[in-house]
This record gives structure tokens, C-alpha cells and sequence, in this order.
């Protein structure tokens, strides 16, 4: 890990002397105009963060580093016989800028198996809360309790300088995403299977043994981890999870600090709970219909009802997506690849099927197609994980990886605290009376 993490520094250096030259001669070149209407709805579509691991185009999905999902399914490294790429293959991209080789994934695998140490104080706090407690309460409390072993933290208490915050923040990166998935199968284990001990392999792979401590050891299942694991791990830096991450740390709160805000975030049912939403709208639906294959003018009926209620259709639209997201086209093709006649993972396409065209219809909706939360559940239920409260916490363990090189990055590159400009209704009627010159608000 040594050498990945002096490539780092190295490639930090270069771009933070290019980002300086860019703010010198560029600086005061204005990016866009921001209008009324943002300022009211929730600042959609203005740029105003800078992450240099991944980013979203609306018509086509994500890329990190350049690369689409289908590019990363295909180039990163897969474990031995596997077919899926290793998660701690896009976290060495999203870090470094390059494609790893099997080398590189294979330090990264033995570094967070070595530094998965999780101190008893964590279980017991996360043992304080009935187990009745959401999991993702349950998880965020076992983050905090991990903040005790910040290596920021005590390195700021001890006067760090401030050129070297980079070094302390990548350590503590590194070992929150070694640790976060003993936490979240402790929580697993503690509310879904009687609070069964632990047991890890650290000869696996990341995902691989996340899955084993999870309880599951089908080969199906550990491929799907290591899609998913991928697959969620960033979505640019203006999501909630991201965005709460990026925030929090840049008031120099430690790693541990700012992944609690992010999954935080992450529990809201319009972004990460969705996936939870998800299956409990399609278990609702099947149970209602006294069916487990409905047909799609039920549906139809069905997502009618859903909008008449003044409810979401968990799973579809986003944010700033305009096509179906290409995580999504990767699960429905795992889904086909692996388990073509499971039908709870037909209805999910069938619902595909009928759902954007009536989100479409109401004529407000600006992206009726599905979003990556619409289809994991399916896969998760066709290989025994249907407690799917447990889901969000899934998405929080792949989410770690891109949060946390997005913070090494922000500190290796010194952003400083994110601080925007709030304003009251009444200066912005006063500047429109006025006859709303342009930046002058
Ligand atoms: N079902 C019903 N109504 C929807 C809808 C959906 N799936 N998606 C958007 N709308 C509604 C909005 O609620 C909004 O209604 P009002 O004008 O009455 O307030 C209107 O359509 C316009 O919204 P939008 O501009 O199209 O969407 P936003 O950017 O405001 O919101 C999102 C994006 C994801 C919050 C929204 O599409 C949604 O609520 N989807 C369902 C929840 C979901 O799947 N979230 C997961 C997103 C992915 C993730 O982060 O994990």
C-alpha cells in the first residue's frame, strides 16, 4: 500500500499545480448563471463541486475516471474465476486515475484484510440500541463509536500542519473502508440471525468476505456483491450521500465524522432508502394482487394508485439522469445472466416496462426511468438476503470507497470549507424590483 499511496501523493501534487495555474489565470471566469428557480429547488443543475474520481452526464450515466460501467465490468480485474470486477479495483482507479493491475488489487485486498481491527467498544455501543433500531441507525452508531481511532483527529490535536492532512485523512480512508463491513454485518447478524458471531476470511477478497461474514457462501452471491460493491460506490459529488461527506469534511471533521453525515444522507427514502422502498412497494403490490407474476396491466393499475396517493414510485427518476441508469441495465443484465426465471426478478423488468410511461405522462416528471435502487432488491432476494431493511446499509458499505477517495482527494488538493451564500426571499424581491441585474443579488 505503500507505493499506491506514493503514487498518490505524486499524482496530487501535479494536479494541484494545475489546479492553481487554472484558478490563476481563470479564477474569475464565471461557470454559469444560477436562476430563481434554483435557489428554491434544491439547487438542481447548478455546478458548484469539483471531484475529480467521477461524473454524470444525463443522457448517458456515470464514468469514473473516464470509464463507463460497462468498460469497468469489462477491464477491472475479477477474482479468480469470477466474473465481475473487485470493488478495490475501481477504489485504486478512483485514487490513482489509472486502471490497476492484479497486483495492485491484490495489495489493496491484503491492506484492508490487515486492517480490519474493530476496537469491542463498537460492538457494545451498537449493542446499547434495541435491536429492533433500523440498521442503518444501527450502522451510522457503530461508525461513530469508530471515531475513536481517527488518526486525523488525534494528528490534529496534536498540531498537525496543514500540508500534511493529507497523509492522516488517506490512513483513516483506508481503514474505515476495511472496517465498515464488519460493522455492517454485525449489525446483520445481530438483527437477522440472532446475533450469531462474526466470522471473517481474510484470505477473500473485500466484498467476497463481506458476504461470508453476512453468512452467504454461494458463488452467485459473492459475484453479485462484488457487481454491487462496484457498481454504488460513486455517482459524482452532488448526490446527498457525496455531498454530506465533501461538506462535513471540509470543516476538517475526520473521516469517520463525515462518513456518518454521508450515510445519514444515505438513509433519507429518496436517495439510498429507495432500494428498501423498492421491494416493499413489489411485496405490497404482489401482496395485494394475490399474485407473484402480475401482469402489466396491473402494474399499471397498481403505479396509478401509487401516484394518486401522493406517493412516490420508489426506484424511478433522478435528479439529474435522463435514461435509464446503466446501473440498473448492469443488475436486469446480471439478472439475465444468472437468473433469467426468477420471477420476482421478471416483475422488476416488467415494471420497467410500464412505469416510465406513465411517470412520463404526468408530464412533470422530468426522468421517468429507473434509477440503480429500482433492481437490486430482486437480485438480493433471489439468493436468501430479503431483509430488505438491511439493503441501505449494503449501498453504505460500496458507497465508503468513492466518499473517501473523494476526501483524500479534497485534502490532498487543500478545498478549503465549503461555505455557500444563503439569501432570504425578501433580498431576492428586492433585487428583482430593482431590476435584477446580474450578479448583484
Ligand atoms: N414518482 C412520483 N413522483 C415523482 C417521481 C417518482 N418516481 N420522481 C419525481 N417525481 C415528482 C417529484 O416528486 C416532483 O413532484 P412535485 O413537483 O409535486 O414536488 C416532480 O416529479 C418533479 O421532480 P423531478 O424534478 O423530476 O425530480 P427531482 O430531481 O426533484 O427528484 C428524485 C429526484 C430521485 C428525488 C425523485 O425522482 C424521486 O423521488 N424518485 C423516487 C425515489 C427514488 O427512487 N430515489 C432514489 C434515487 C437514486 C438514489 O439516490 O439512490
Amino acid at each position: 500500500m505503500i507505493e499506491i499511496k506514493k503514487k498518490f501523493r505524486e499524482k496530487a501534487n501535479i494536479d494541484a499545480a494545475d489546479i492553481k495555474a487554472l484558478i490563476k489565470d481563470c479564477g474569475s471566469t464565471p461557470v454559469e448563471d444560477v436562476t430563481v428557480a434554483q435557489l428554491y429547488q434544491g439547487m438542481r443543475g447548478i455546478t458548484s463541486i469539483v471531484s475529480e474520481i467521477s461524473l454524470l452526464d444525463p443522457k448517458e450515466g456515470i464514468r469514473f475516471r473516464g470509464y463507463t460501467i460497462p468498460e469497468l465490468r469489462e477491464k477491472l480485474p475479477k477474482a479468480e474465476g469470477g466474473t465481475e470486477p473487485l470493488p478495490e479495483g475501481l477504489f485504486y482507479l478512483m485514487l490513482i486515475g489509472e486502471l490497476p493491475t492484479e497486483e495492485d488489487v491484490k495489495i489493496i485486498s491484503k491492506t484492508l484484510a490487515e486492517r480490519a481491527e474493530i476496537p469491542t467498544h463498537v460492538y457494545k455501543t451498537i449493542d446499547a440500541l434495541p435491536v429492533s433500531a433500523h440498521p442503518m441507525t444501527q450502522f451510522v452508531t457503530g461508525i461513530m463509536a469508530l471515531q475513536t481511532e481517527s488518526l486525523f483527529a488525534k494528528a490534529y490535536h496534536d498540531g498537525i500542519n496543514k500540508k500534511d492532512y493529507w497523509d492522516p485523512i488517506f490512513e483513516d480512508a483506508v481503514n474505515l473502508i476495511a472496517r465498515v463491513p464488519y460493522i455492517a454485518a454485525y449489525v446483520y447478524n445481530r438483527k437477522y440471525r440472532n446475533g450469531a458471531a462474526l466470522s471473517d476470511d481474510k484470505s477473500l477478497d473485500w466484498a467476497a468476505n463481506f458476504a461470508h461474514m453476512l453468512g452467504f457462501e454461494n458463488e452467485g452471491f459473492l459475484k453479485l456483491m462484488r457487481l454491487y460493491m462496484t457498481i454504488h460506490a460513486d455517482h459524482e459529488a452532488g448526490n446527498v450521500s457525496a455531498h454530506a461527506t465533501h461538506l462535513v469534511g471540509s470543516a476538517l471533521s475526520d473521516p469517520y465524522l463525515s462518513f456518518a453525515a454521508g450515510m445519514n444522507g444515505l438513509a433519507g427514502p429518496l436517495h439510498g432508502l429507495a432500494n428498501q422502498e423498492v421491494i416493499k412497494w413489489i411485496f405490497e403490490m404482489l401482496k395485494e394482487l394475490k399474485t407473484d407474476d402480475p401482469t402489466k396491466e396491473q402494474i399499471a393499475q397498481y403505479t396509478k394508485d401509487t401516484l394518486a396517493a401522493g406517493k412516490v414510485v420508489p426506484g424511478y427518476g433522478h435528479g439529474v439522469l435522463r435514461v435509464t441508469d446503466p446501473r440498473f441495465i448492469a443488475q436486469m443484465e446480471f439478472g439475465k445472466e444468472n437468473m433469467p426465471d426468477d420471477k420476482l426478478v421478471q416483475t422488476v423488468w416488467k415494471i420497467y416496462e410500464v412505469v416510465p410511461e406513465i411517470l412520463g405522462a404526468t408530464g412533470k416528471i422530468k426522468n421517468p426511468y429507473p434509477n440503480v435502487d429500482a433492481h437490486s432488491g430482486a437480485l438480493l432476494v433471489h439468493y436468501g438476503l430479503k431483509e430488505y431493511e438491511f439493503y441501505t446499509v449494503l449501498f453504505g458499505v460500496s458507497r465508503a470507497l468513492g466518499v473517501m477517495t473523494n476526501l483524500c482527494w479534497s485534502r490532498a488538493l487543500g478545498f478549503p470549507l465549503e461555505r455557500p451564500k444563503s439569501i432570504t426571499t425578501e433580498a431576492v424581491k428586492n433585487w428583482l424590483s430593482k431590476g435584477a441585474e446580474k450578479g448583484k443579488i
